[in-house]
């Protein structure tokens, strides 16, 4: 698919405030790749197809992730919100075309990151988290400069922000989720 195609794809099958999040994280990851020399096309493709799968209720999620064979150890029972971004590539392969394997790494990780991304793996990540319609939070005036800045740092504070966050709700933390912590708090102490 085209990305006017995709674009028309997604605005049926999001809600409207989804798709507008949608375009924000596509608009947000473009201009990162354009400040780290980046393939501009590729970033705005994989942040419009970032929650393709989050149009489904979550009934029909795991329905999906059954016949894709997909495997959810503890995602189902501890957190079930991260189903959307395990199944973002298979549903962008068969619904939308997309068979670029760097958008479809992308798009997997995009919920809890994951140890050495590469950079368009971590533009995702990061401009899921600060694209302009996101709800104001403490600390995102910060992470939004590092954006542009180190984007190793800015995952750290990213994740650093949702560890904290999730532990305030009770909820429970991914294993993927710690890792990826634990690796970039390394890689930006060395
Ligand atoms: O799909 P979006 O809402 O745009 O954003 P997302 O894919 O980053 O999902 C955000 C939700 O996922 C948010 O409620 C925090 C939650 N989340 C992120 N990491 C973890 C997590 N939830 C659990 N239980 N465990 C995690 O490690
Ligand atoms: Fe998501
Ligand atoms: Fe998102």
């Amino acid at each position: 698919m085209n990305i006017d195609e995709m674009e028309q794809q997604l605005k049926l099958n999001l809600k409207p405030e989804r798709y507008r999040h949608t375009l924000g994280v596509a608009y947000t990851a473009a201009s990162m790749a354009m400040a780290f020399d980046e393939d501009i096309q590729k970033a705005y493709k994989a942040g419009l197809l970032h929650d393709c799968a989050k149009g489904y209720s979550l009934v029909q999620q795991r329905k999906f992730c059954e016949k894709y064979r997909i495997s959810l150890d503890g995602i189902l029972t501890d957190s079930p919100q991260l189903m959307h971004s395990a199944l973002a590539p298979f549903i962008a392969r068969e619904y939308y075309g997309e068979n670029d394997l760097e958008i479809l790494n992308a798009i997997e990780c995009h919920t809890t990151g994951k140890p050495k991304m590469k950079p368009l793996e971590q533009m995702i990540f990061i401009a899921d988290y600060i694209e302009p319609d996101r709800r104001m939070i403490p600390g995102l005036c910060e992470v939004r400069k590092m954006a542009f800045q180190n984007l190793d740092v800015c995952t750290l504070q990213i994740l650093d922000h949702t560890i904290e966050y999730l532990k305030g709700r009770k909820q429970k933390i991914g294993y993927k989720t710690i890792e990826t912590y634990e690796y970039y708090l390394k890689q930006t102490k060395a």
